[in-house]
């Protein structure tokens, strides 16, 4: 796999100003398959005054010109798709199938709702005797996971230079070279130089000098809750505003009058789903006591016949991580009817698709994100008990629920503290605005709502 030695600063590839390099590891194998720099302070440094001098002139390009770029950068994303899916399944280790349809296709159609957005969008608007501005924020620290690579910096990186702010983006450092690509995409679609930064390096290190620095305006993350807290206390000292998007425990709650089958089978499907690393997988199942046995069965089957059909979790670690939450499930007494702590291959880090009956809401697993393949099923008496469920968490950022009839499932839905809810299904809809409740974050991503995220305003009274 090719990777770059250097950092993306102010439209060139520059040597790092350290020595040392972070190892790009494929899950499927366990095998080296690149090495990228990781970045120290001094890189931050160097890319924040390039956003920095980049501002002025982005900033004043009509909307529409700005516009015009990301639809060029939508389309290089287009051109390079194949390219984009065979790294993430080398670097996330996905399946290739899944790598095209969800991983490099996403992050097109966000792109593409941007380079709209900007040329449609109302950057000034009246109010009585007000004229209202909508200006960009400046300049954006943007620190990325590796669960979604490429959509998790599509769906910072656009919005914010869709509004005219330029950015630093540090990556996550198990999925940098699609970064490196997207880096690439960026300057093949002729963005002026500046507008657009790559620091790839650790998160306490690299991460951590970008959310400090103080030529940087806005912090947008996406990540751990641990993480996310740290960062906000400190851009909170630093009066600067940050956008976070962290951790989830969504419930998918079918209703008596659902169709069972569907809910159950699309449910397993939605955990199993990028071997479980999606923030907001529906990993917890409420089913009705009447319903429950049905369930459990239906859902252990649809389990085992994913089978060797999800790639592994990203690294070792995370696969101890996982492993530790099925061992505690069962150690709390949870019954494993899939799946189970063992790894089902010798070689990469594999995790069976794993079903716990018999979970109670105090229970470890139905508390806490394990990001893995791992499905909690709970019970229910009625309605309210349900509800009291799906909301006794700390995290409120997705959820499902099943219904006989949608107006049933909406009024249930919006008692949900939760920030997206799918209703019988649902379909992705990259103009929703997607973000949390509760622990689950500050702020939205996607469409209008997370476009928002970027500008400030600037009212002039008439
Ligand atoms: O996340 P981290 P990790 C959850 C999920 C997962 C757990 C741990 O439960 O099991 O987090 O994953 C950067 N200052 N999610 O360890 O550490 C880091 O380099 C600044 C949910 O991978 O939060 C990376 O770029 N930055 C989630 C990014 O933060 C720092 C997606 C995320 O890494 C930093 C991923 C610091 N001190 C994990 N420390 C979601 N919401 O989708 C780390 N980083």
């Amino acid at each position: 796999m090719k990777a770059h030695d250097g950092m993306y600063i102010d439209g060139a590839w520059r040597p790092a100003a350290g020595a040392d390099a972070i190892e790009v590891v494929n899950p499927a194998d366990e095998q080296v398959i690149g090495r990228v720099p990781a970045g120290t302070a001094e890189d931050v440094d160097a890319a924040v005054r390039a956003a920095r001098a980049a501002l002025p002139g982005w900033a004043a390009t009509p909307p529409a010109e700005r516009g015009a770029l990301i639809g060029a950068l939508r389309d290089v994303l287009v051109a390079r798709k194949d390219e984009i899916a065979e790294t993430v399944t080398v670097e996330l280790g996905s399946p290739l199938k899944f790598s095209e349809n969800v991983h490099a296709a996403v992050p097109v159609a966000v792109a593409g709702s941007y380079a709209e957005l900007a040329a449609t969008y109302a950057f000034e608007e009246k109010v009585g005797n007000s004229v209202v501005h909508h200006e960009p924020i400046g300049v954006v620290g943007a620190i990325t996971p590796w669960n979604y690579p490429l959509h998790q910096i599509v769906a910072k990186v656009a919005p914010a230079l869709a509004a005219g702010c330029t950015v630093v983006l540090k990556p996550a450092e198990d999925t940098p070279l699609v970064a490196q690509l997207f880096a690439e995409a960026v300057h093949e679609a002729g963005l002026p130089a500046g507008v657009f930064n790559l620091v790839t390096g650790l998160g306490p290190v690299a991460g951590q000098a970008l959310a400090e620095h103080e030529g940087v305006d806005l912090v947008s993350f996406t990540g751990s809750t641990a993480v996310g807290r740290h960062i906000a206390a400190t851009a909170g000292a630093a009066i600067k505003k940050v956008a976070l998007e962290l951790g989830g425990k969504s419930a998918n709650v079918i209703l008596p009058s659902a169709d069972l089958a569907k809910a159950v089978n699309v449910g397993v499907a939605n955990v199993m789903s990028n071997s479980g690393q999606t923030c907001s997988a529906w990993t917890r199942m409420l089913v009705h006591r009447d319903q429950y046995d049905e369930a459990v069965e239906l859902a252990a089957t649809a389990a085992a016949k994913y089978g060797d059909r999800i790639g592994p979790v990203v690294n070792g670690k995370q696969r101890e991580r996982v492993r530790g939450y099925i061992e505690k499930g069962v150690a709390e007494g949870a019954r494993l009817v899939a799946g189970g702590p063992e790894s089902p291959r010798e070689q990469g880090y594999f995790i069976s698709p794993t079903v716990f009956a018999d979970v109670t809401p105090d229970m470890t697993i139905a508390q806490e994100e394990i990001f893995g393949p791992v499905l909690s099923i709970l019970r229910y008496e009625d309605e309210e008990d349900a509800l009291r469920i799906a909301n006794g968490t700390v995290y409120g950022l997705a959820g499902a629920v099943w219904a006989g009839d949608e107006t049933e499932a909406v009024a249930f839905a919006r008692r949900l503290e939760t920030g997206q809810v799918d209703i019988n299904g649902g379909r992705f809809n990259p103009l929703a605005p997607f973000g949390g409740y509760k622990q689950s974050g500050v702020g939205r991503e996607l469409g209008t709502h997370g476009f928002a995220e970027y500008l400030q305003t600037k009212s002039l009274q008439f």
